[in-house]
């Protein structure tokens, strides 16, 4: 492991960064979207498909054992990389959004009742909005949501007057995707204790960018996706304390995750993680999310936060200098995400123009429209960068966004 990282040799790494895209070297700063894959994780899949595969669980034969031995492997690199009491703490799902429907569903069941308050920031992600509203309908619970600055950060008097007694749930981000702003959650765990709520961490933009350990930080819940974190999509990761895990009941039935099933008798779960991984989990996506994991703990977590925040350093005063642009999200600590706007261009328009010139960023709300509503604006253009991004990748997007706004000024 080096201080530094090679960032032309992490390139040959990525098969996909050598593409043209319109006649140009592609740009990829859409990382916070979804990142690129390593030849490593591409191997890794299809190594199990060519020489492991297997259903897992369930047989006694070579391939199915192979299978089940790589599979459990990778719950144990996942309960690592998030420095996890117990590997039974991790739960494979289909990203995070699937994560955070199951804790929603299951504290709908078993914690949440009429009046009881799910306390939520103006900053989240619709998949951390959308099925906590459907607990509250379900349960009588309310929910309330606590106010960001206009600098995009949280804003942290309002949010200590909505924790209350009647705060039973805490859902918040940990990186905002939308904002790149990185939110002081240990503070806000521990008041969130205080009161007796139970904490989900939104960690997608997190997980990828910098460590994270859910023991130090105690939070109850954390979900991340491995698509984000180099890995494969279909596969995501989430992270409950044992005794938050044993209260819920199953989100899905069926194979694999019964003690017995009886037409006389009834039937019984088993505990976690197999309590929530009914049926055919993505076994090759759990493989690859291991690869990546792997791979970016080869390159080291240091040496990539201090790349990707280089070229954020790198980035910001230049596209600050561009007449007319107006940056979303200027708090002090920030992951690599820069959003932004345009007098008088849409975002829309923004990432098309770029797209035509090969530089691929997200324009639109992001997923977060009670945040974009906040702001009055239709949505932002966002480059999100990686630590395969190039300060020359920056500025091939400064000199586009400076033409862009030369022809529309
Ligand atoms: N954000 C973005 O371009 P899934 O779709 O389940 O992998 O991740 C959902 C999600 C949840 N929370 C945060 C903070 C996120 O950033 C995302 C995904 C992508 O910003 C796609 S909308």
């Amino acid at each position: 492991m080096t201080d530094a990282l090679d960032t032309a040799r992490v390139r040959a790494d990525f098969p996909i960064l050598g593409l043209e895209v319109n006649g140009r070297p592609l740009v990829y700063l859409d990382n916070a979207a979804t990142s690129q894959k390593p030849e490593a994780v591409l191997r890794a899949i299809g190594e199990f498909y060519e020489r492991h595969n297997g259903n897992i669980h369930r047989g006694v034969h070579y391939l199915s054992q192979a299978a089940t031995d790589a599979y459990d492997r990778a719950r144990l690199r996942v309960a690592a990389f998030l420095g996890a009491s117990d590997p039974s703490e991790i739960i494979f799902v289909r990203g995070a959004t699937e994560g955070i429907n199951l804790v929603a569903h299951g504290l709908s069941q078993v914690w949440l009742r009429p009046g009881d308050e799910i306390l939520l920031t103006r900053m989240e992600h619709h998949a951390n909005i959308v099925p906590w509203q459907v607990a509250a309908e379900r349960t009588g619970a309310g929910i309330v949501v606590a106010d960001v600055t206009p600098e995009g950060t949280l804003d942290l008097e309002d949010l200590e007057r909505k924790i209350t007694p009647r705060t039973r749930v805490v859902g918040i981000v940990h990186v905002s995707n939308a904002l790149g702003t990185v939110n002081p959650v240990a503070d806000i765990i521990r008041r969130a204790h205080e009161v007796g709520a139970v904490v989900l961490l939104d960690g997608c933009q997190s997980a990828p960018h910098f460590h994270v350990d859910v023991r130090e930080l105690d939070c109850d819940f954390f979900v991340f996706s491995g698509h984000k974190l180099c890995g494969p999509t279909g596969i995501g990761v989430l992270y409950g304390k044992r005794e938050w895990l044993e209260l819920l009941p199953p989100y899905q039935t069926g194979g694999d995750m019964i003690g017995r099933v009886s037409f006389e008798e009834g039937t019984t779960f088993r505990g976690a993680p197999e309590k929530f991984e009914a049926g055919t989990p993505d076994i090759a996506g759990a493989i690859g999310l291991a690869a990546a994991i792997d791979y970016l703990g080869e390159l080291g977590t240091k040496p990539i936060e201090a790349a990707e925040q280089a070229l954020l350093r790198y980035v910001t005063p230049r596209l600050r200098e561009i007449p007319g642009l107006k940056i979303y999200g200027e708090g002090p600590e920030k992951g690599p995400v820069v959003s932004f706007t345009m007098e008088g261009v849409h975002p829309h328009d923004i990432g098309t123009i770029l797209d035509s010139e090969g530089i691929a960023v997200r324009a639109g709300h992001h997923c977060a429209q009670p945040l974009m509503k906040f702001y009055g604006i239709p949505g932002t253009a966002r480059a999100s960068f990686a630590f395969y991004n190039t300060k020359a990748e920056t500025d091939v997007l400064v000199a586009s966004l400076r033409k862009i706004a030369k022809m529309f000024a």
